[in-house]
């Protein structure tokens, strides 16, 4: 009778490798987790700018004046206005009674007033300081005239938590720049 019996090194080998099989599995789960838990971070923040370039794109597209009287004013640059007809019906050859629309960076804020400052809007509180973009040594202004000056050009910066500093997996950043072509109103 050769009865087959469990030894203890056969035991513990049994247990370390169950050890072996459930922490691999640990480790693919929680690398799945932080990769998609990071480009969803990425994308949130991708969301927001995006966002808020369409809006001011959206609003300058309906700006009104004309060469004499152009209907931007870049007050600094953190802070663009921008003329529209607000009127019903609305009065075209007359800009005395159109409204300033303005849009405001404030330290992590990027505020949107639809009525001359008087009710403003946040439309995020992610943004940080613009990198050197361009590579000139200088970071890039939120509103700036082209050269030309036939364009503001727009670059914001957001990041998940602005509070925190920059970690291209945990808190991730995106910048985006466009262009508002400003036809008639060009400062030139
Ligand atoms: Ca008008
Ligand atoms: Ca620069």
């Amino acid at each position: 009778m050769n009865k087959r019996t469990i030894t203890l090194i056969e035991l513990i080998l049994a247990i370390v490798l169950l050890g072996v099989i459930i922490l691999s599995a640990t480790a693919i789960d929680v690398a799945s987790r932080y990769f998609f838990k990071s480009s969803d971070t990425k994308v949130q923040v991708l969301n927001e700018v995006s966002f808020i370039l369409e809006h001011i794109q959206k609003n300058a597209s309906q700006a009104t004046g004309w060469i004499d009287d152009p209907g931007f004013k870049l007050l600094s640059s953190t802070q663009l206005l921008i003329r529209q007809d607000a009127n019903n019906p609305p009065t075209p050859g007359d800009f005395t009674d159109d409204t300033w629309i303005e849009y405001r960076r404030q330290g992590n804020n990027f505020r949107f007033s639809p009525d001359g400052g008087t009710n403003w809007e946040t439309l995020s509180s992610r943004i940080v300081d613009n990198p050197d973009i361009d590579g000139d040594g200088f970071p890039e202004p939120v509103f700036s005239l082209s050269p030309s000056g036939t364009e503001v050009i727009v670059t914001l910066t957001a990041r998940y938590d602005p509070s925190a500093s920059l970690d291209s997996k945990t808190n991730p950043e995106v910048s985006l720049q466009t262009r508002l072509f400003l036809g008639e109103h060009s400062f030139n």
